[in-house]
């Protein structure tokens, strides 16, 4: 059975949405990063960079996140939809999927820690600042892409929106206004609607 190490308040909660998604069954393992958890040498074993997530599958040990999603929907997403149907579709589907990692997901983090969750003393406004405004080229790229479309690949959710989506999640906590890119605030709400996210997050 497919295993998931990482607790839902992480970047496994990635994952976690897939697996939902596809309905698939599995066995979640909420390693929580805080404590010595991810210090075990049994876990570094598994993961040597001592983070979550990890998915094991059969012989397949994985990490990194968005690896984790695209080869899950490309092994069990045909029949859902969530795999393109072309290798256009799939292009582009790891286009979005490396775009929100190298683009987005540290500058928004950093919005994120330093406007709401470091303790008060430890969080830097300047540099919440500049990472915000660091976020308004990546953010207007994907509000134009979706302009005349609903979804990122094929015009139907797949695991491009789910990725993509699964780090504008942060936006709501780090409380960055979407109200400059009404398509990309329209499309991260058909998004996080879905039922399987709300699963997810109760997981
Ligand atoms: N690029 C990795 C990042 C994984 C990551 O940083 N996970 C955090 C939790 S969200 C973690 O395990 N942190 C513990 C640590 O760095 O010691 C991914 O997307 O899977």
């Amino acid at each position: 059975m497919i295993k998931l190490y990482g607790i839902t308040q992480s970047r496994a909660f990635r994952p976690l949405w897939l697996l939902k998604e596809l309905d698939l069954p599995f066995e979640h393992v909420p390693l929580d990063f805080h404590g010595d958890a991810l210090k075990q040498t049994e876990y570094r074993t598994l993961n040597p960079n001592g983070r979550v997530p990890t998915l094991v599958d059969g012989n397949l040990v994985l990490w990194e996140s968005m690896a984790i999603n695209l080869y899950l929907a490309r092994r069990y997403g045909a029949d859902t939809g969530l795999w393109p149907d072309s290798v256009e579709g799939e292009a582009l589907a790891w286009q979005w999927s490396f775009w929100v990692m190298t683009e987005v997901e540290h500058a928004l983090l950093t919005v994120l820690m330093h406007g709401r969750v470091l303790p008060e003393t430890k969080r830097d406004a300047d540099k919440a600042k500049r990472n915000l405004n660091a976020l308004t080229k990546p953010f207007r790229v994907l509000d134009q892409a979706l302009a005349e479309r609903e979804y990122l690949v094929d015009d139907r959710f797949c695991v491009a929106d789910l990725n993509v989506a699964s780090v504008f999640v942060w936006c709501k906590p780090a409380r960055v206004s979407l109200k400059d890119y009404p398509h990309l605030a329209a499309w991260l709400e058909r998004c996080l609607t879905r039922p399987a996210r709300k699963q997810a997050q109760r997981a």
